[in-house]
């Protein structure tokens, strides 16, 4: 680990989270910022500094903006029910599935849960990732949901990598409140996000809204109470069904629509005029054997942008490789590399609400980096091949190598 003042990078072939730059960079850094970036061959004068690099492979670092990785237990048995053809939905209908979870998380404590959870960010870490949303969501008390957020900051605390904190209360109808959902919605809206909000422990208010969860009447009260106490809304929509979650989410000027493989054209129009970022999960399709592809070439026609992330959940998408990610939203998607990385980097950022700070390679923004082993930066979309990251660069502090 190493710091220094003033940092040059030079001869870099950058992709600077929009796209590759046509020739060789020198990129530098000071103060944990990024001063300039320049064509190598123009740089006129030599500022002081150490020349930290000379040649290679420069995106933004990494940044997966939709995870559950704080949970207990783990879920191994279900996948194989699924192998046998039981459903995700029947799992769940069953009592399976994400409450499974929320039993094994409430058993665990705030120091297991954190031991679990550690792992696979750091996973995550040496696969490139320098920013991280993580969700509540296996709680569903408000006790436990504070929990799983109080190890969220911790892990951010502890470790080289910045970590943003989303409240999903409403994950699941939690088994006591069983054929009383508008009362759980009650707590979520008069107690959990309060209290949330009270400790300062969340970032953006989620909700998943679906047939086998929440309405778009019961997801509309939890953005109301989010919005109530200045926390910005997010929404798993369109998943399993066309309900509408991520029409509602545009109306509420939403950070982001995620999944939304049956999403339609009003509402692709709706996230355009709204900002509203489409986050696209490839490994939950992947995961759910689903066969209806999200609406690219409506998101790309009205100009919604497109970001790409694990999800890394127990269930739906136990995986935690970022880059592989971007290999399936090409070959399941159809995303071009370049979308796939402005999905990982600049988009990205602007659904966690952070364009304006991280996911660019451009003067002010943080000296947050990733240096790979590899020619062209679209290779880490095409090859799946863990271990090509040389540095990860959190805040200008470069790690590795
Ligand atoms: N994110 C989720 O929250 C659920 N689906 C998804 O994409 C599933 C989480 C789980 O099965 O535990
Ligand atoms: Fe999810």
């Amino acid at each position: 680990m190493t710091t220094t003042a003033r940092q040059i990078w030079q001869n870099m072939t950058v992709f600077d989270g929009q796209t590759t730059l046509p020739e060789p960079m020198t990129v530098i850094i000071a103060d944990g910022r990024i001063e300039s970036v320049e064509p190598t061959g123009q740089t006129t004068d030599h500022p002081d500094g150490t020349l930290v690099r000379d040649g290679g492979v420069l995106t933004p670092g990494l940044i997966d903006c939709h995870t559950h990785l704080v949970f207990g237990g783990q879920r191994a048995d279900e996948f194989e029910q699924r192998l046998e053809g039981v459903s995700y939905e029947q799992i769940a209908r069953q009592g399976g599935g994400i409450l499974s979870t929320v039993t094994a998380t409430r058993a665990a404590s705030e120091q297991a849960l954190y031991d679990q959870a550690r792992p696979r960010l750091e996973a995550l870490m040496a696969d490139g990732v320098t920013t991280v949303e993580i969700k509540s969501g296996y709680g569903l008390t408000t006790d436990d949901e504070l929990k799983m957020l109080r190890v969220a900051r911790r892990l951010g605390q502890d470790l080289p990598v910045r970590v943003q904190t989303t409240f999903l209360g409403t994950h699941a109808l939690p088994p006591e409140f069983k054929d009383r959902t508008d009362d759980y919605i009650d707590l979520v809206c008069h107690e959990m996000i309060p209290a949330v909000a009270a400790e300062g422990l969340a970032d953006a208010v989620d909700v998943f809204c679906e047939g086998i969860a929440f309405s778009v009447a019961q997801s509309e009260r939890v953005f109301q109470a989010a919005q109530a106490h200045n926390l910005p809304v997010k929404a798993h929509a369109e998943q399993l069904s066309n309900l509408g979650g991520s029409a509602l989410t545009a109306r509420y000027k939403g950070l982001s629509a995620d999944h939304i493989e049956w999403l339609d054209k009003p509402a692709v129009k709706a996230m355009a005029e709204a900002g509203t970022v489409a986050t696209l999960l490839p490994g939950a399709f992947y995961t759910l054997r689903e066969t209806r592809v999200p609406p690219i070439d409506l998101l790309r026609q009205y100009q919604v942008p497109m970001a790409v992330a694990t999800d890394g959940n127990p269930g739906s998408s136990p995986i935690f490789q970022l880059t592989l990610m971007l290999h399936m939203a090409c070959t399941l998607f159809r995303l071009t590399p370049q979308e796939a990385l402005q999905g990982v980097t600049a988009n990205a950022a602007r659904a966690l609400g952070l364009q304006s700070d991280v996911g660019r390679i451009a003067p002010g923004y943080q000296a947050d980096l990733c240096v790979w082993q590899c020619q062209s930066p679209n290779e880490l979309a095409y090859a799946v091949q863990p271990g090509r990251l040389i540095h990860r660069v959190v805040n200008g502090t470069v790690h590795g190598g």
